[in-house]
């Protein structure tokens, strides 16, 4: 199959991770689609290893790949994937298919299994444990073969979980074949879990076996001077930007005006076109190295910039509230519960200064950033082209100023906050720009504000 290109003109992917299947259909429909999100990331569909609903992430240790997880069955996921087509949102699944569980009996779906036999799928010898093709004797990866061994990160355990054997006919077929299943159901495309952990080689091969041209992106995250690079898979399919994130916290934590020339130049970033960015994921947000919904206004107003900045196919992520790092999402006996946004799910993606920037993302599609101003290291301001123009600004008193915007003469609803922006025959705007918000306006937008919808983000 030739790579599939990125999602058309309504590319915003919500990351609903560790929703259910029934609140990811709700959403859809009464969210998503009306806000102009054009997919939605759901969590891995395969039956996992069970731990109760203790842990989020037992999901991330398949133990077959039929579709009764915790997330609901497999009826429930396509009656999901059915709502958010009809909702114009396409559906890609987290696709767990470097390793199976390393550990436990006990399944979602009721399977036996031991490590190394999952009956009916796999038995030992489709693993690289006993092809002995991990050059580590505890057939573990270990910290310091990320710099030195690229056989070792792929044919060795990711945390003692059972690494398949992806050079194998029989492996390949088998993971081509629960793929194509959720083709079959009208999955649109795949986040590929743990990618640096499979060789491209074998990626590439096992979806060369896929029907269609789902949409491909892979964790594959960026080190300095590892073995194994994100550019090695973007020949095959798009990448997760890991080095996205990292960045947008070290300015939102600094000064935003460096962002100026944000992009490909820095270092260890992809080319927009193979990039899907994110501010924050469901590792990220347990680490110390990206924003996330715990630090509030920072972390909303940087999911602003992404959708307005030009680069990559942006993200949004939404999960549960946490404060173990390793607590599972609300559930019934291991089950996941309904999403309730404000009391245990986060729901940035359904706050209305970052749904007014999706559709100001749809809207200035293909156009160049320009009219970059920075009146001060914590204020910048530019156009997409002529079709939009925003203002933000990360300090915590609120600024006054006069900015170029590159849009005809007009008053606009400011879709980031609230209120209108008059811009005059010369092109410029005078606007008060909130302590840690934005002022936002699309060409042709309405000029009457949108009614005020509660903000249901919670910080
Ligand atoms: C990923 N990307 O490469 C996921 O984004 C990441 O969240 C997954 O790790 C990982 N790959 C495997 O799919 C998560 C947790 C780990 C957890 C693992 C398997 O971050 O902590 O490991 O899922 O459930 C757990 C225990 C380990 C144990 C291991 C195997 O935490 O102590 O060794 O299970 O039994
Ligand atoms: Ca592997």
């Amino acid at each position: 199959t030739a790579q599939a290109a990125p999602p058309g003109d309504r590319d915003v992917i919500a990351n609903l991770w560790s929703w259910n299947w029934n609140s990811v259909a709700r959403e859809c429909t009464d969210h998503l689609g009306p806000a102009g999100y054009g997919g939605v990331q759901v969590s891995p569909p395969q039956d996992s290893l069970t731990r109760g609903g203790a842990v989020w992430w037992d999901v991330y240790q398949p133990a077959g790949y039929t579709l009764t997880s915790k997330f609901g069955n497999e009826s429930q996921f396509a009656a999901m994937v059915r709502a958010c087509h009809a909702a114009g949102v396409r559906v890609y699944a987290d696709a767990v298919i470097n390793h199976m569980t390393g550990q436990g009996s006990t399944s979602y779906g009721g399977a036996s299994f031991g490590k190394y036999t999952y009956p009916g799928l796999y038995s030992p010898a489709d693993f690289h444990y006993y092809s002995e093709d991990c050059g580590n004797t505890d057939n573990l990866i270990h910290d310091g073969d990320y710099t030195g061994s690229a056989r070792n990160v792929q044919n060795c355990e990711l945390v003692g979980l059972s690494d398949l054997e992806t050079e194998e006919e029989y492996v390949r077929g088998a993971i081509a074949g629960y793929l194509n299943k959720l083709i079959g159901l009208g999955v649109d495309g795949f986040r590929v879990d743990a990618a640096k952990h499979t060789s491209p080689a074998d990626l590439g091969n096992i979806y060369g076996r896929l029907s269609g041209s789902p949409y491909i992106y892979q964790e594959v995250i960026y080190g300095s001077g590892e073995a194994v690079q994100p550019g090695q898979y973007t020949g095959i399919g798009d990448v997760l930007e890991f080095q996205y994130g990292r960045y947008l916290r070290e300015k939102f934590y600094g000064n935003i005006s460096d962002l100026r020339t944000f992009g490909e130049s820095w270092g260890g970033m992809q080319p927009s076109g193979r990039s899907v960015t994110f501010v924050a994921n469901h590792d990220t947000e347990r680490g110390t190295g990206a924003l996330s919904y715990k630090d509030g206004a920072a972390y909303r107003l940087a999911t602003v910039f992404q959708l307005a900045w030009n680069y990559g196919t942006p993200q949004v992520y939404d999960g549960f509230t946490w404060s173990d790092r390793e607590a599972g999402p609300p559930h019934t006996n291991g089950f996941v519960r309904d999403a309730v946004c404000g009391s245990g799910w986060e729901c940035l993606h359904r706050d209305p200064a970052i749904t007014g920037m999706v559709g100001f993302h749809n809207a200035v599609r293909g156009t160049a950033v320009a009219n970059w101003s920075a009146p001060n290291g914590n204020v910048i301001a530019f156009s997409r082209g002529t079709r939009g123009w925003i203002a933000i600004n990360n300090g915590t008193g609120s600024h006054a100023g006069t900015f170029p915007t590159g849009l005809p003469a007009g008053t606009y609803a400011n879709v980031a906050g609230s209120g209108t922006v008059t811009v005059n025959g010369g092109g410029q705007a005078t606007v008060t720009v909130p302590a840690k918000g934005a002022v936002a306006i699309v060409a042709g937008g309405t000029t009457t504000p949108p009614a005020q919808v509660p903000v249901t983000f919670n910080v």
